[in-house]
């Protein structure tokens, strides 16, 4: 199918490696799909949902196929409900998907196996820049990019490379998702990262960028945060924080990313309860500091967490929703967390109060 010819170019480095181009053998292996089905991890960010989009555009505008948008679990962050609705964003839960003999299915932001997403069955194509190993046997295109920032540049790249025109609101959407992966300090975004948003920038809607980042938000977002600032302790160089419960799973993620601006601290990590689950977010202050593997090295065989070098998050479920079982529950994860990220076992709080020692108070 032709395209137009006032389609961005290709960036210089990319057209150095012209030869089996990635966005080529990403269209290649789905030459024989009649549908292309996309899916992200659980409770999809921007940058999943930028992703899932980019690549169902170059999909519908490269091999004229349709193209399914789902969405896993729910959407909650404030922010990110203003991007799908303010962007126009087609999504469709993804147990209601209806699987089709000639599916593909393409994974973005995730990998198989790591207990992100709900989505069963074979897997045609993974894209992702995750640090966290996924099972990519089986899957006929992987493209893996742990050192780029955002799964929304390499899809970005796919849609330059392959020339494809990028209509306003999509190339908003990516924008915005890279610049959500790249948010914090310090930054964990490449060369690649800013090319992107360079040549987005141009195309993107900023009024609705502004208006997305400057989302309403609701009341449990402020009583989460002063829950946060009274249950907060100090490690050595860690904060940790509890807040039960939580209005929405992704509150745990706001809250640290609020206390790790403390100054004395390298880690903040919050653990939250919704429903049958406690959700883990972690922030470092520094680069390179694996937090992901630390993470998932704390919470253990107690549930499954993983994530990026500076951003980690995780969930464990809750055997039963007894008081006795949340008591235990939290004084195991505060003891697995502490060791992992703190220094010994007396705290202090973080706003007000006196020390304590870890197994005194919970
Ligand atoms: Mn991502």
């Amino acid at each position: 199918m032709a395209q137009p010819s006032a389609g961005p170019t290709p960036h210089p480095h990319l057209a150095a490696r012209a030869k089996g181009r990635r966005s080529d053998r990403f269209l290649a292996g789905l030459s024989s799909a009649t549908r292309v089905v996309f899916v992200s991890h659980v409770q999809p960010d921007p940058d999943s949902l930028g992703s899932m989009w980019g690549l169902a555009h170059l999909t519908r505008e490269k091999l004229r196929k349709p193209t399914l948008l789902t969405q896993d679990g729910g959407i909650f962050r404030a922010e990110n409900r203003a991007m799908v609705e303010l962007l126009g964003l087609d999504l469709i839960q993804v147990e209601a998907v209806k699987r089709q003999p000639g599916d593909a299915v393409v994974m973005v932001d995730s990998q198989p196996g790591t207990g992100r997403h709900s989505v069963n069955g074979p897997v045609t194509a993974v894209i992702d820049h995750h640090v966290t190993p996924g099972n990519l046997s089986g899957v006929h295109f992987s493209d893996v990019q742990p050192e780029v920032g955002a799964t929304c540049t390499i899809v970005a790249d796919y849609l330059f490379e392959q020339r494809v025109h990028i209509p306003r609101p999509l190339a908003t959407a990516l924008l915005y998702g890279i610049e959500t992966e790249l948010s914090g300090f310090p930054r964990e975004g490449a060369a690649e990262d800013d090319d992107a948003v360079g040549r987005l920038y141009p195309l993107a809607d900023k009024d609705l960028l502004a208006q997305i980042r400057h989302a309403p938000l609701p009341r449990s977002h402020f009583d989460v945060l002063s829950q946060a600032l009274r249950t907060a302790a100090v490690y050595g160089k860690l904060v940790f924080a509890w807040v039960d419960p939580l209005g929405q799973p992704e509150q745990a993620a706001e809250v640290v990313d609020f206390l790790i601006r403390y100054e004395d601290v390298d880690w903040a990590v919050c653990g939250g309860v919704i429903g049958s689950k406690v959700v883990l977010s972690a922030r470092a202050a520094r680069a390179n500091a694996g937090a992901g593997e630390m993470l998932a090295q704390a919470v253990g065989h107690l549930g499954n967490a993983g994530g990026h070098e500076r951003r980690a998050g995780g969930c464990v479920v809750l055997p039963d929703c007894s008081p006795a079982t949340l008591t235990a529950v939290r004084g195991e994860l505060t003891r697995r967390i502490v060791s992992v990220f703190g220094e010994g076992r007396t705290s202090v709080p973080l706003v007000g109060g006196s020390g304590r020692t870890l197994g005194m108070a919970e």
